[in-house]
């Protein structure tokens, strides 16, 4: 069992318990273990089989460990069947929608006999769930749009818990004797933001059939869809489908290719081949006239197939037929931006407002990556809940970065915050915090539901105020969980370029907002992206590497990312708007 899927059952019954209304000390206790155990670096599954004792990790008690224990023997919690005996199991489902919490999910089970997404939606359109105390107009429609953006998501997997998800696969297939090569392509390559499935190439000269009884016998296959000599194709426990190809190495670039994809990418090539009297398929570049027997003039390596078609090798990333083929063919493919190329974070959380870690934590753990600089950037007061600064913290804050700075000097701490954009495009802070302030970011985190004029309306206004820095997660979309506001991009995007305000690409891999279509119009448009990553602990801070494959999805280059910049680069681009008026 992996970490994830542990996590992923131990929420589960958080979910339910709470929607059971259990004591909400049980209730957490479950949800810091899911944390532990997502968080755990090796397999929890692997102490359990070792005989440690789980009640040495953090948040774990005796009777927990022991309830981890028989989960990963047996593969059950019989606590989770427990309560799934009286609060019916796809409410947890229900819980994950935007707007359904455990007490409105409690209330559409009790008094609507609500426990499915599709009797949720029936009980919406027959008016029954706006009737209900608490909810109204607002809620509902808010419901409404988690369920759309539901259907649209389903089977799909975040990048990330993909990652999570394979990697174990992955090292078990690397380790047959046999494989010389494992890669992951599809859309996993090409680091799309969601996944599918998951496609699994192997390079092997031999001993095929054990690769694929490797593959369908792996411990956390839970049904074979398919296996014959060079393909299979299984499902998850968790759900994800993962399909595997066996290559001979002579074929590996064209396979890789082939399986990378895009369909859209692929079949464009192939027209290439044609016009050029060649074909193009999974086993490699052949002249048209003489396919199946003959050798390939081009198959064992992705630059030789590309090379073959009269074209330099496309990043995968890039791979999607929106003009990069072209581009390739006229020599202007773009330098994409590698995270190498970043030289600080300028959007991180700290205990401040609703971070983990301390600032001297945080900037200690941003010198280890070998950023040159960051941004400590809390919330504004209107987010309460999580402590936002008032002005007066503020200041006690920046005592705070002044010690920080003696005590951590290898690397640039410039004061920041993310400051909440009020309901009329106000800023949530008084004009002479924000210019002492070095980095102002700004954000909507209420009201999301505005329709399309207001929303962008409000967020225009608030980016029109000169201290303004950046433009925080722009759309506020959360994938598999919201949609995005109803916002204009494109009038922002032009407002961001006429104001000299950057964009940020929120390397959360929930979020990924800008994303890679919208970045990619911010840098036509000239306007400067920050990729940020919004860290709430020191763990976030290792999400930078989704937001960049996001910006090389948006064909963004170095001189395009903010953060890029060198330090005194970065400076002088923050005093922009000052020597414009000197
Ligand atoms: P996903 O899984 O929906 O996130 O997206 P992909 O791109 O991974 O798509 P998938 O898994 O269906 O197929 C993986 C790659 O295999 C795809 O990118 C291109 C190739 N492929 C699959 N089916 C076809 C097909 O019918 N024609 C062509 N030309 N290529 C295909
Ligand atoms: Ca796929
Ligand atoms: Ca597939
Ligand atoms: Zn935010």
């Amino acid at each position: 069992m992996e970490n994830v899927e542990i996590a992923q059952l131990l929420t589960e019954l958080a979910d339910l318990l709470e929607i059971q209304g259990a004591n909400p000390f049980r209730v957490r206790a479950y949800r810091n273990a899911a944390r532990t155990v997502r968080d755990h670096p090796g397999a929890v599954a692997d102490l359990v089989e070792a005989g440690e004792d789980l009640s040495a990790l953090p948040g774990i008690g005796k009777d927990l460990a022991g309830q981890l224990a028989t989960l990963v023997r047996t593969g059950r919690l019989p606590r989770l069947e427990e309560v799934a005996a009286e609060v019916p199991r796809s409410l947890a489902r229900l819980v994950q929608l935007d707007g359904v919490g455990p007490k409105k999910a409690r209330k559409l089970w009790t008094e609507l006999g609500v426990t499915t997404i599709d009797e949720l939606e029936r009980a919406i359109e027959e008016d029954r769930v706006a009737a209900l105390e608490g909810f109204g107009p607002t809620s509902v429609a808010r419901i409404r749009e988690a369920i759309e953006h539901y259907r649209r998501q389903t089977g799909r997997f975040r990048l990330d818990v993909a990652e999570e998800l394979i990697r174990p696969l992955v090292a078990h297939l690397e380790a047959a004797p046999t494989a010389e090569r494992v890669v992951v392509a599809g859309s996993y390559r090409r680091r799309r933001d969601t996944v599918g499935d998951i496609d699994i190439l192997v390079v092997a000269e031999e001993g095929w059939s054990d690769l694929m009884e490797r593959f369908t016998t792996f411990r956390s296959v839970e049904r074979v869809v398919s296996a014959g000599e060079t393909r299979g194709s299984v499902v998850l426990r968790s759900g994800l489908e993962v399909d595997l190809r066996v290559v001979p190495a002579a074929s590996a670039g064209a396979a890789l290719q082939y399986f990378t994809g895009s369909q859209a990418h692929s079949v464009a090539l192939r027209q290439i081949a044609v016009r050029q009297g060649l074909s193009l398929n999974e086993w490699g570049v052949y002249r048209a006239e003489d396919e199946a027997h003959a050798e390939p003039l081009a198959g064992a390596t992705e630059e030789e197939v590309y090379d073959a078609l009269g074209l330099p090798w496309i990043p995968p990333e890039l791979r999607e037929n929106r003009g990069e083929i072209e581009a390739a063919r006229e020599g202007r493919l773009p330098e994409l931006v590698a995270l190498e190329d970043l030289r600080g974070d300028l959007h991180m959380h700290s205990t401040w407002s609703d971070g983990k870690a301390s600032i001297e934590e945080m900037a200690r753990a941003c010198a280890r990556r070998g950023y040159a600089y960051m941004v400590i950037s809390d919330h504004s007061p209107a987010l309460a809940m999580v402590g936002g600064l008032t002005p007066e913290r503020a200041r006690q804050q920046w005592a705070e970065l002044d010690r920080v700075r003696e005590a951590v000097p290898d690397i640039r701490i410039y004061r920041g915050m993310e400051v909440d954009i009020l309901r009329d495009g106000a800023l949530d802070m008084d004009d002479e915090v924000l210019a002492e302030l070095d980095v102002v970011i700004i954000s909507v985190h209420s009201l999301m539901d505005m329709d399309g004029p207001t929303m962008t309306e409000r967020v225009l206004r608030a980016m029109a105020h000169p201290a303004v820095d950046i433009l925080g997660h722009p759309t506020g979309r959360i994938l598999g969980k919201r949609e995005p506001y109803a916002l204009d991009v494109e009038a922002v995007l032009q407002a961001a370029r006429d104001l000299d305000v950057a964009v940020e690409i929120n390397a959360n891999p929930r979020r990924l907002d800008l994303n890679e279509i919208h970045a990619r119009r911010a840098r036509e448009l000239g306007v400067k992206v920050a990729i940020s990553t919004d860290a709430h602990s020191l763990d976030g801070l290792e999400h930078m590497r989704f937001g960049v494959d996001q910006g090389r999805r948006g064909w963004l280059q170095r001189e395009d990312v903010l953060n890029a910049m060198e330090p005194d680069d970065f400076e002088r681009w923050l005093r922009r708007r000052a020597e414009g008026r000197a």
